[in-house]
C-alpha cells in the first residue's frame, strides 16, 4: 500500500481525533458553566461514539474475474508479500466479504454458512448473533496460515440440485450456472453466505471498509447486498477488463445497482498490461488505453476522469519486488490519488456536515449565550456607576421600572411554556408514527399478504402495494414534521418581534436521506417486479429473499428517520429556551441588585467589582467556546496527493 495514501488516511483520522477533543472540550465547557443536562450530556457522549465508529465503505463490484480482489490484494494488502485473497481465473470470490479492524477482537475471519439461506432474518441481524458464524482465528506471524483462512472466501461445496434449488442457488434457465453442474448431477454452491475479515492494518484501524463481491449472478441472489450494503457504501470502484471490454453483463450490473444508487462511483478498466508488447511503440500503447476509456466512459455515461486505466496484476508484483518502475507504470497510483484526494475528502464533508448538524447550533447557542451575559453585565455596570452618589428616590425609580418588565417577561414565559407543550405533544406524536413497532405491525401485515398470495403476480403485486405503504407512511411522517417545524419557527418569531431578541434560526431537520433511501428502493422494487424473468415461478424463493431484504432496508431507513427525527425534536427549542432561561436570571438578578442597593447603598460598590470579575470570566468562556466553534466549523485541511 502507498506511504501517500495511508498518510492521507492517517490525517483523515488525525482530523477526526481532533472533532472528537472539541466535542469533549465542548462537554467540560458546559460542565464548567453549570449548564449541561443528563440527556444533554447523554447526546454528546453518543455523538463521540459515534465518530470513533464512524467507517468509510468502499465496495468492489464487478462481473466475475474482472480482477477485484487483485486490486484489493495490491491495494491494501501488498505488504504481505504475496496474495492475500484468493484471486484466480473464473468465478473465485464465492461470498460478499467484508474487510474492517476492530480492535477490540482478535483478528479472525468469520463466515456465515450458506443454509442460512433457508431463514428469514436478514444478513444484518445475523450479524448481531455471533453464534451463527465460524469463526477462525488468524496467526499474523505466518502469512501461510493467513492465506489458507483466506481461502475460505472462495470455498464451495457440492450440494443435490433440488437443495440448490431450494436455497435460490439454482435456476434452469440461467445458461451461465450450467457450468456448475458435476458429473454426478450435483451442483457447487458457495459454502459460505458472508465473510467478515478482521485484520489490523492502519487504513482499516482507520475506520476504512473494504466489500469485495462476487461476480455472476451472485449479486442478484443476495438482495440484502443490492438492497443496502451497495447503496450504502460511501463509494463503489466497478471493474472492468481489458481482455473482455465492457460487455453486456457489465452494463447490466452497472445500470441495476450502481448508476443510479451510489453516490460516488469510479469505473476501473483494468488488465491493461495484456496491452504492453515491447515490439510496440509505448506511446500507441497509451492511445489504445485511451481510446478504451473514452468507450468506457461513454457507455457507463462517466466523466473521463472517474474512469481509470490500471494493472491490478502488475501493481500487486511490483509492490512484491519493490520495483518502482513497473509500479508507476501499472497505473494504480492514479487509483491511490483519487481516493485521497476525491473520495476521502468527501467522506470527512459528510462527517462534518453530521457533527454540525448535531452539534452546530448548540454551541452557536452556548456562544450567543456568552455574548448576551457579557452585555448584560456591560450594561448593569452602566446602569449601577450612573447610580452612584444618587439618592434613593433616583433607585427606586429604576427597581419601579425593572420590577415591571420582571413582570411583563414572566408573562412572556407563561406563553412560551404553553406554547412548548404543544410541541412536545406534537413530537410525541410524531415519534409514536415512526415507532418500529407500528412499522413492524404494517410490514407483519403485509408479509400475511404476501405469503398467502399462491401465484408470483400476487406476490410481486402485494410488495408493490406494500411498498406503497410505506412511502405513504413516510410522507404522512414528513408532512407532519413539517408541521412542528412552523411551530416552532413562529415560536422563535414571536420572541425576536416582542422582546427584541436576536433572529434564531432553530437546527433544520434532515430527512432527505432516508427519503432518497426509500425513493431507491421504491425504484429497485418496480425494477424487480417489472422484470419477466422474476416473474416465473421458479422464482418463488428469490421474491421471498427480494422481500426480506426489502423490508430489513426499509427497517433500516425508518430507523435512521427516527432517529433524526428525535434529535432534531430535543435541539429544536434549546436555543430559544437558552435565551429565555438567560433572559429570566439577568432580570431577576438586576431587579435583587437594584433592591439590595436601595435598602443599603454600601453595597453598590462591592456589586460594582463583582460585575467586574464577571466580566472577566465571561470573556474567558468567550475565547474557548469560539475555539470550539471553529473547529467543528472549519473545512478539514486538504492534503493535495501527487501520483509519482
Ligand atoms: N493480466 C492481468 N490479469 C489480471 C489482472 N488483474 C487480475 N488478473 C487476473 O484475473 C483473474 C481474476 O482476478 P480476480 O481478482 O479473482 O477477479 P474478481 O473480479 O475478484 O473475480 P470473482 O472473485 O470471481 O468475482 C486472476 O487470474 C487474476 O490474476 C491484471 O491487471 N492483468
Ligand atoms: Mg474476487
Amino acid at each position: 500500500m502507498s506511504a501517500q495514501l495511508e498518510q492521507q488516511v492517517e490525517h483523515y483520522r488525525q482530523w477526526r481525533d481532533d472533532i472528537v477533543a472539541a466535542v469533549n472540550a465542548y462537554q467540560s465547557w458546559l460542565d464548567s458553566t453549570g449548564k449541561v443536562d443528563a440527556q444533554l450530556s447523554l447526546r454528546l457522549f453518543d455523538l463521540v461514539e459515534s465518530l470513533k465508529k464512524d467507517r468509510l465503505v468502499l465496495a468492489f463490484v464487478a462481473e466475475f474475474s474482472r480482477g477485484k480482489t487483485e486490486l484489493i490484494n495490491s491495494l491494501f494488502f501488498s505488504d504481505f508479500k504475496r496474495r492475500l485473497l484468493p484471486s484466480d481465473v473464473g468465478r473465485t470470490t464465492m461470498c460478499p466479504t467484508e474487510i474492517f479492524h476492530d480492535p477490540e477482537e482478535a483478528p479472525c475471519i468469520r463466515l456465515l454458512p450458506i443454509e442460512t439461506r433457508f431463514r428469514d432474518e436478514s444478513i444484518a441481524t445475523l450479524k448481531r448473533l455471533p453464534i451463527e458464524w465460524c469463526k477462525i482465528r488468524l496467526n499474523l506471524d505466518s502469512p501461510e496460515e493467513m492465506q489458507e483462512a483466506m481461502r475460505n472466501v472462495a470455498q464451495k461445496k457440492a450440494v443435490p440440485m433440488s437443495e440448490a434449488r431450494a436455497m435460490g442457488l439454482w435456476d434452469d434457465t440461467d445458461p451461465d450456472l450450467k457450468d456448475m453442474v458435476n458429473q454426478d448431477g450435483t451442483v457447487e454452491i458457495p459454502a459460505w453466505r458472508h465473510a467478515l475479515i478482521n485484520y489490523p492494518h492502519p487504513l482499516l484501524t482507520s475506520g476504512l471498509v473494504i466489500l469485495d463481491t462476487p461476480g455472476l449472478n451472485a449479486l442478484g441472489t443476495e438482495p440484502e447486498l443490492t438492497l443496502s450494503m451497495i447503496p450504502n457504501a460511501h463509494a463503489v470502484l466497478f471493474l472492468l477488463a481489458m481482455d473482455t471490454g465492457v460487455t453486456k453483463s457489465d452494463i447490466d450490473i452497472w445500470h441495476k445497482y450502481i448508476q443510479k444508487f451510489v453516490p460516488h462511483r469510479l469505473a476501473v478498466l483494468n488488465k491493461v498490461d495484456i496491452l504492453w508488447d515491447d515490439l510496440k511503440p509505448w506511446d500507441q500503447i497509451q492511445l489504445a488505453i485511451q481510446h478504451q476509456v473514452y468507450e468506457t466512459a461513454r457507455l457507463l455515461e462517466l466523466p473521463l476522469s472517474n474512469v481509470l486505466a490500471i494493472s491490478a496484476q502488475k501493481a500487486l508484483l511490483a509492490r512484491v519486488r519493490g520495483d518502482e518502475m513497473l509500479l508507476k507504470k501499472s497505473g494504480i497510483q492514479t487509483v491511490e490519488a483519487m481516493l485521497a484526494n476525491h473520495i476521502i475528502p468527501a467522506k470527512q464533508e459528510i462527517l462534518r456536515a453530521s457533527v454540525l448538524n448535531e452539534i452546530g447550533a448548540m454551541v452557536a447557542t452556548s456562544s450567543k449565550s456568552v455574548l448576551g451575559q457579557l452585555a448584560s453585565v456591560r450594561h448593569e455596570l452602566k446602569e449601577l456607576t450612573t447610580l452612584t452618589g444618587k439618592n434613593r428616590s433616583v433607585i427606586k425609580k429604576l427597581l419601579d421600572k425593572l420590577q415591571a418588565d420582571k413582570m411583563l417577561y414572566e408573562q412572556t414565559v407563561k406563553s412560551f411554556n404553553i406554547t412548548r407543550s404543544v410541541i412536545s405533544q406534537q413530537g410525541r406524536a410524531l415519534m409514536t408514527s415512526l415507532d418500529s413497532d407500528r412499522l413492524d405491525a404494517m410490514l407483519a401485515k403485509s408479509r400475511t399478504a404476501i405469503e398467502d398470495s399462491w401465484t408470483t403476480s400476487g406476490l410481486l403485486r402485494s410488495m408493490q402495494s406494500l411498498f406503497g405503504q410505506a412511502t405513504q407512511q413516510f410522507e404522512r411522517i414528513h408532512h407532519h414534521a413539517d408541521q412542528i417545524k412552523g411551530l416552532v419557527d413562529a415560536a422563535y418569531k414571536r420572541f425576536h418581534e416582542q422582546h427584541g431578541f436576536e433572529l434564531l434560526f432553530p437546527p433544520p431537520l434532515t430527512l432527505e436521506q432516508a427519503k432518497r433511501g426509500l425513493q431507491n428502493l421504491a425504484q429497485q422494487t418496480t425494477e424487480f417486479c417489472d422484470d419477466p424473468l422474476n416473474v416465473m415461478t421458479e422464482k418463488h424463493f428469490l421474491i421471498r429473499k427480494f422481500y426480506n431484504g426489502l423490508v430489513a432496508s426499509a427497517q433500516l431507513l425508518f430507523e435512521q428517520a427516527r432517529i433524526e427525527s428525535e434529535v432534531w425534536l430535543r435541539a429544536s427549542l434549546s436555543p430559544l429556551t437558552r435565551q429565555i432561561q438567560d433572559h429570566k436570571g439577568q432580570i431577576e438578578q438586576r431587579v435583587a441588585t437594584v433592591k439590595q442597593i436601595h435598602d443599603n447603598t454600601d453595597t453598590l460598590d462591592e456589586r460594582i467589582h463583582e460585575l467586574i470579575r464577571e466580566q472577566e470570566r465571561l470573556l474567558a468562556q468567550k475565547v474557548v467556546i469560539e475555539r470550539i466553534s471553529t473547529i467543528i466549523r472549519m473545512p478539514p485541511p486538504v492534503h493535495p496527493f501527487k501520483a509519482t
